[in-house]
């Protein structure tokens, strides 16, 4: 099979083994949170902050050593380089709680050990939700300067917290700021809270931090549940806040409006930053948080990656949380769909087709793209999850796990 469909690539000028070899060097950042509804362990309030899961599918993790487990069953089923995306309401503490002001790097060895021993990279968020600090879900940009402080001590403790990851597993870890701030109904000073948040945020970074290893990325949103009227850190704000501050705009492709698309912002940031970071989620109707596939969009996006030349400037996230399905089987399906669009972007012909887009032979450029749609991409897939040595027909171990681990909880 693969060596019919390394024909039928070579036939529009593309070599399958390179696109494998890509493929395989590029990280995803998987996210912890799918596993266990966005609880966290610290405090376990109810999740708020605009963003919600439904869904009563049985098996949730609860405590660390579950998360654990489950995250190992699912990075035995996804091929290629993983990375941890871990939030800071994941503190595992032995012994006496502390606030999120106050948390620090040992709050987070028991993950550092489980990466080490994975050989995995870390990447972090500070948890600006699901708190009672999170006042009327303001934080950053609260009126009150308490909810501030709070706040910022906990962005500073958590690039403290970077630091130690990106030291202790030798690999560069990027930090996610995302507040849920904003007004269900419309607010009478826009500016105000605007400019608390950024305030905030440049006492947050004027910790001095290894900018070597640890990469701050800010990411905007459009509107959130019980938020409708304003959100703080929307994209104008996110991206010239980024930019203005030197650090990486981060693009989740739910916190758009429904026709605006990510793929088509990635092209016109790269030209102006020298890295930028993606959440990739599937939005149905809103920012639902569903589990990627392998859709159009999510497509599109790793074609930008890939014909921008930018698979070693964007950080590949994934974040979504669905509680209606298996939870492993919802982490294992939109890694790999992230995966199989990123292939799929590969074995485009990129050069053939610019040419024909700049000669302007677009009848030409239609038929190609149509062409490819039906070339082999199964078979090329398939080789790589065998040379990975992972297996194609991950839902039967999934149902194992299920019925042996899941179940029993
Ligand atoms: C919320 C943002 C944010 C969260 C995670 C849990 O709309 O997308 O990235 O999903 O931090
Ligand atoms: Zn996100």
């Amino acid at each position: 099979m693969y060596s019919y469909a390394k024909e039928a690539y070579k036939k529009f000028g593309v070599d399958t083994e390179r696109a494998l070899e890509l493929l395989k060097r590029t990280p995803v950042s998987v996210h912890c949170w799918q596993g266990d509804d966005v609880v966290g362990f610290d405090c376990r309030e109810a999740l708020s902050g605009g963003i919600q899961t439904t869904g009563r599918y049985p098996g949730r993790a609860t405590t660390p050593e579950e998360l654990m487990a489950d995250l190992d069953k699912a990075f035995s089923l996804i091929p290629g380089k993983k990375k941890l995306n871990l939030h800071a309401s994941y503190a595992i503490f032995d012994g006496e709680p502390v606030g999120r002001d106050a948390i620090e790097p040992r709050h987070f060895a028991k993950w550092v050990e489980f990466a080490g021993e994975r050989d995995l990279g870390i990447d972090f968020n500070p948890t600006f939700f699901a708190h009672p600090m999170a006042k009327d879900n303001l934080t950053l940009s609260s009126p009150d300067a308490a909810v501030r402080r709070y706040w910022i001590a906990h962005g500073k403790a958590c690039l403290r917290i970077a630091e130690y990851f990106a030291r202790e597993t030798g690999e560069p870890c990027v930090i996610n700021f995302w507040i849920p701030d904003g007004y269900k109904d419309l607010p009478a000073d826009r500016i105000g809270p605007r400019r608390r948040f950024m305030e905030s945020l440049d006492e947050i970074l004027s910790v001095p931090y290894d900018r070597s290893s640890v990469y701050v990325t800010l990411e905007s949103k459009v509107f959130g549940i019980g938020l409708e009227s304003y959100t703080v850190g929307s994209a104008e704000f996110c991206l010239s806040y980024a930019d203005s501050r030197g650090i990486t705009p981060l693009m989740d492709n739910g916190h758009y409006h429904p026709t605006e698309t990510v793929s088509d912002k990635i092209s016109a940031l790269l030209l102006f930053h020298p890295r930028i970071a993606l959440h990739l989620t599937r939005a149905v109707r809103w920012d639902s948080d569903h589990v990627v596939l392998l859709d159009d969009e999510t497509k599109e996006i790793m074609k930008e990656v890939v014909r921008c030349g930018a698979l070693d400037r964007v950080f590949l996230a994934t974040d979504y949380f669905d509680a209606s399905i298996n939870r492993v089987s919802a982490l294992v399906t939109g890694v790999r769909s992230v995966q199989k669009a990123l292939l799929y972007a590969l074995l485009e012909p990129g050069e053939r087709m610019k040419a024909l887009q700049d000669r302007g032979e677009t009848t030409e450029l239609m038929v190609v793209g149509e062409e490819l749609k039906t070339a082999p991409f199964g078979a090329v897939w398939q080789e790589y999850l065998c040379r990975e040595g992972v297996p194609e027909d991950y839902l039967r171990e999934i149902k194992a796990y299920e019925k042996e681990v899941l179940k029993t909880r």
